[in-house]
């Protein structure tokens, strides 16, 4: 009945892996994909995943820093997977004690692991148990009082089951999952927007006085809050009683930095099932340790999953003798047509044409805007400096007409023209205006940008959730292939006027899985920046 059954080392290393009969294909995509978009992505609140036709379920094993995995078919609704998981996670942590003890991947490398009698065995006993408590059929009220009896002996002889045993308690070398990259900041004068833009930072000035005050503030703001736990802990595991006191202030710390409720839960869920179990070192508390693992987990999730490197795709596209097109989307006013006009100056800069093609044909003053940007930054940048040729024009028509079709149009005009790049400024709508949201779904469906960006303010709590699940819901509903185009980034506007609320970097991130591609951070062309995840995460996390 089930299609596969893994034990690997956080760091890597498959201990061991049983294959159900009759299933050929590799388990390791399915695996993988869970790595990649569940564990390493903070999203193990929840123990089960699906991958195409497959349900994978998990369990962690902190202590012994495990994974252990199970796969079945969807359709097979298999009662037993969450008991057995844990029998076979008990099961294994005791018979192999001794080979996980001793550190470091060497010994797991050099061990054998002759699981599979043991495995069959556990596996036997869950069906069997599972067959003797599903009714067959229907029963006369007679018998289904008997298979209540049944049931309630069963449910005793369950009781006496073993409990959860706590074995080594040697510190761990630690095996990072996570990679971890630290995004330069690198020095470039404000004024001019060649190459790779500026990260966001908080307090530049301050610089390294800012770590210092950090690990202040781990022993001051959190170590007070959570001093009376200070000292109670040794080295002993985690359970999740330990955490529960310190997951609920940072739950409530992150809500209070705008990240959305249901995010912060998520998150901090996340964050237990990854450290109940964990072996603490001596003179660790529990306050830092979880505080230790959310930030990680927070750096994890802003990092870039893709390369986004949109100077170099758009060289790619003029190889290619093709416009590179970008479309922004998001609800009204968050500031789509200003950082579009903010995207071009950066694009111009770096010497190449920008058509900006006027497809909000709704509001009224949308075209005009765009004129005066276009005017400005044909200033900025006079023709005469570039062969007598604008670096940027507008290709509009005016109001009330069809955008997909304008954009369709722009597209083209570029094709013939060579221009470098086409960005295509929309209507803001709300997410839940369907008509609207469906000529969003055809704009994009028909003319198949190279980018779809969400533009999205910096300002949203838990609205934020809202307008990506459903602008994402959308373009997936209204698509006309199988595989729709999605978003695929995001610009977070008005970061300036947040001060240390950066919650909605975050939540707009793990919604998507999407990075951050720009940020902007005031009204002038300059005010556009990278993400910096560190910085955000250091805001996030400071009392
Ligand atoms: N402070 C600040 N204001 C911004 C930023 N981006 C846009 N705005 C302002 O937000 C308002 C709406 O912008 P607009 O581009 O017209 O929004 P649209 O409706 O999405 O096209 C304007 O007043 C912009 O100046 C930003 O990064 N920081
Ligand atoms: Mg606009």
């Amino acid at each position: 009945m089930l299609d596969f059954f893994t034990i690997f080392s956080k760091g890597g290393i498959v201990l061991w892996c049983f294959q159900g009969t009759g299933v050929t294909e590799s388990f390791t995509g399915p695996v993988n994909a869970l790595i990649r978009s569940v564990i390493l992505q903070e999203r193990s609140g929840n123990n089960s995943y699906s991958h195409d036709a497959l349900s994978l379920k998990y369990k962690l094993d902190n202590e012994f820093e495990l994974v252990f995995v199970v796969g079945f078919q969807k359709i097979l609704t298999l009662t037993y997977v969450d008991k057995f998981i844990d029998d076979v996670q008990l099961h294994f942590r005791d018979r192999y004690k001794n080979e996980l003890e001793q550190k470091g991947a060497l010994a797991l490398l050099n061990s054998h692991f002759a699981f599979e009698d043991d495995f069959k065995m556990l596996l036997r006993e869950a069906e069997e148990s599972s067959k003797a408590r599903g009714p067959t059929s229907m029963r006369s009220f007679n018998a289904s009082l008997k298979s209540q009896k049944t049931v309630k002996s069963m449910i005793e002889t369950k009781g006496g089951d073993k409990g959860k045993e706590q074995g080594g308690k040697k510190n761990k070398n630690e095996l990072h999952i996570l990679i971890k990259s630290c995004l330069v900041v690198q020095g470039m004068q404000l004024s001019s927007m060649k190459g790779d833009l500026l990260a966001v930072d908080y307090e530049s000035s301050e610089g390294e006085e800012e770590e210092e005050e950090e690990e202040e503030e781990d022993a001051g703001a959190f170590g007070g809050m959570f001093g009376m736990l200070k000292g109670l802990v040794g080295s002993k595991s985690l359970s999740q009683e330990d955490m529960e006191p310190v997951l609920d202030k940072m739950r409530d710390h992150l809500i209070a930095k705008n990240v959305a409720a249901e995010i912060a839960s998520q998150l901090c869920d996340s964050v237990a099932k990854k450290l109940e179990g964990k072996v603490m070192g001596t003179f660790t508390t529990v306050a830092s340790t979880v505080k230790g693992a959310l930030q990680d987990s927070l750096v994890q999730i802003l990092q870039p999953k893709r390369r986004v490197d949109i100077l170099r795709d758009v060289l790619e596209a003029r190889s290619q003798r093709r416009p590179f097109v970008i479309t922004f989307c998001g609800v009204n006013g968050v500031g789509k047509s200003t950082n579009l006009a903010k995207i071009s100056f950066w694009l111009i800069e770096n010497g190449f044409t920008v058509l900006i093609a006027a497809c909000d044909t709704f509001r009224a003053g949308a075209v005009e805007q765009l004129r005066t940007h276009q005017r400005r930054l044909n200033s900025l940048h006079p023709p005469q400096d570039h062969g007598g040729r604008p670096i940027v024009q507008l290709y509009e028509k005016g109001y009330g007409k069809d955008a997909a079709g304008i954009a369709m149009e722009a597209i083209a005009y570029a094709r013939n023209q060579a221009f470098d790049v086409v960005l295509v400024d929309t209507a803001g709508r709300m997410q839940d205006n369907t008509p609207l949201m469906t000529a969003l779904a055809k704009l994009i469906a028909v003319n198949m940008p190279d980018l779809v960006l969400f533009v999205g303010e910096a300002l949203v709590g838990n609205e934020a959730v809202d307008q990506l699940v459903k602008f994402n819901q959308a373009l997936a509903d209204h698509s006309m292939s199988d595989k729709p185009r999605l978003i695929d980034g995001i610009v977070l506007t008005k970061f300036d006027t947040i001060d240390d609320k950066v919650g909605a970097a975050i939540s707009m991130t793990y919604i998507t899985g999407q990075p951050i591609v720009f940020v902007g951070t005031g009204q002038t062309y300059n005010d556009l920046r990278s993400l910096n995840a560190r910085a955000v995460v250091g805001a996030l996390m400071k009392a």
